[in-house]
């Protein structure tokens, strides 16, 4: 079907208005959406979205780091309607099981780094990092170790919108509502170079951020601490793609103080980096795997945990019941479509495809952003990218707190066609894997027009 014949049956302001009359959306301010109308999306094909006005807009976010194979997969469609036909639900607790779930089980571990031979579900990231939360201390218990219980965590680091989730990450605005983070959570600085590597080589930093961990675990104690949790590359954070050095130090440190170590690849799991996880680019052997999001390519939701084999056993030969799962654990149509997502993957090499030819083309081309004279510095690692708006590249000085250049930036990109977020004043991306190295020109083209729109805008904000 066309585009435009889809998108001229919807009502615009007709979905607005219901929009804010009844339906809360995810961190956002209430109040001040009803008074603009939301966007309205209403169709998507391959690494496009458009909405209800007809505009066609290159989606440079995968929707939220999950459309990984683009959208308008039939195949994908397929599975899911095939799947209902047959059972669309059945539960996985009382010593049943189903044919999707028992499959993906093996397709996951088929694909995962080595010392990996089991997989939790859930609905969600979050989810998968509540069921570690609660694993983690399980194992503790079991080893006789029970005092084993506080999580080491990163400031601004995203671990999900639960009330484990929230605390586990490191979003001081999230910390600030509920009373988070629970008790039994410690953070320690990010390895954001940038902001904390000041007269250090990167390697020296990555050692010296990872020592922070080593740090902490002294001051609480070695034995009272269970695990430390982080992303491979911290991603609503705002892309810090850490020095080389960081991820096999901090492993180290965990060996050495007998502390388990949790990748939290909800974004990075499933080819984000160029490898199939973040762990495999970054060179470390975690004992615990969160992923979701590019599982299913967000066709559907699922997520879960790949528990490695040192947790697992334990939990198996000692545990008997864990006391933990959801209704939707193994939903057999989400296991369907993540089956039918994983052979796509596989089927069009997309994962290589990022190692080899679009993720270095895209790194090549973003990163040279940086001689715009709004971008102070621009990363790139596999297809996802991030730099930072500042007022003096000489200076490398930031705009002031009550200039939002990354909220005015980000409005330019979304009226020009891209999406590309902002965090702060650092701009993101991480475009489905389908996209071509004509289409990274035609979205970097967009990213220049834009900063460019972005100057003169600030400019004559007297911003400058
Ligand atoms: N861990 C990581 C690393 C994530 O990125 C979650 C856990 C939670 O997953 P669920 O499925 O429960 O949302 C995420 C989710 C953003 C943004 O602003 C990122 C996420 C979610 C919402 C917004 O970039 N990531």
């Amino acid at each position: 079907m066309n585009a435009a014949t889809e998108i001229s049956n919807v009502d615009t302001r007709a979905i607005q208005a219901m929009d804010s009359a009844s339906y809360m959306h995810p961190f956002t301010d209430t109040k001040e959406l009803a008074a603009k109308g939301a966007r309205v999306i209403v169709k998507g094909d391959g690494i496009y979205v458009w909405d209800s006005e007809g505009k066609k807009i290159l989606d440079g976010m995968s929707g939220l780091w999950c459309v990984n194979v683009g959208y308008g997969r039939k195949s994908l469609a397929e599975a899911a309607y095939k799947q209902m036909n047959v059972l669309p639900y059945y539960n996985s607790f009382f010593n049943t099981t189903n044919v999707p779930a028992v499959e993906l089980a093996k397709a996951i571990v088929g694909i995962a780094p080595d010392g990996f031979h089991h997989v939790f579900f859930t609905g969600s990231g979050s989810e998968g990092n509540d069921t570690i939360f609660r694993m983690v201390r399980r194992y503790w218990d079991l080893q006789g170790q029970s005092q084993k219980k506080t999580f080491i965590a990163r400031n601004n680091a995203y671990h999900g919108s639960t009330v484990c989730g929230a605390s586990l990450g490191g979003m001081k605005d999230m910390h600030a509502q509920g009373d988070l983070p629970i008790p039994g959570i410690a953070h320690i600085e990010q390895p954001y170079y940038f902001e904390h590597g000041k007269g250090m080589s990167e390697d020296e930093f990555g050692l010296k951020s990872a020592r922070w961990l080593e740090d902490k675990i002294l001051a609480i104690g070695a034995d009272k601490v269970a695990a430390f949790i982080g992303e491979p590359v911290q991603g609503a954070g705002g892309v810090i793609i850490p020095p080389r050095t960081y991820w096999p130090e901090i492993q180290r440190i965990c060996r050495k103080y007998d502390v388990l170590l949790v990748s939290d690849e909800v974004i990075c799991g499933f080819g984000r980096t160029g490898q199939w996880f973040g762990c495999q680019t970054f060179g470390y052997q975690p004992d615990l795997i969160t992923f979701a999001k590019g599982v299913t390519s967000g066709y559907i939701p699922l997520g879960g945990v790949l528990v490695g084999d040192r947790v697992a056993q334990v939990l198996i030969e000692k545990g008997g019941d864990f006391n933990h799962g959801f209704t939707y654990s193994g939903h057999p149509v989400a296991c369907a479509v993540a089956l039918e997502n994983i052979a796509i993957l596989k089927r069009e090499n997309l994962v290589p495809r990022i190692h080899d030819d679009v993720g270095p083309y895209l790194k090549a081309k973003f990163e040279a952003l940086v001689d715009h004279p709004l971008v102070g510095i621009a990363n790139a690692i596999g297809l996802m990218a991030g730099l930072l708006l500042v007022r003096n590249k000489a200076t490398m000085e930031r705009f002031d707190a009550n200039q939002p250049v990354g909220v005015v930036c980000r409005g330019h990109m979304f009226n020009n066609g891209v999406i590309m977020r902002h965090v702060g004043d650092r701009m993101i991306i991480a475009p489905p894997f389908v996209i071509t190295r004509e289409q990274i020109d035609e979205m970097m083209a967009l990213i220049r027009r834009c900063l460019d729109a972005t100057l003169d805008d600030i400019k004559a904000r007297g911003w400058l």
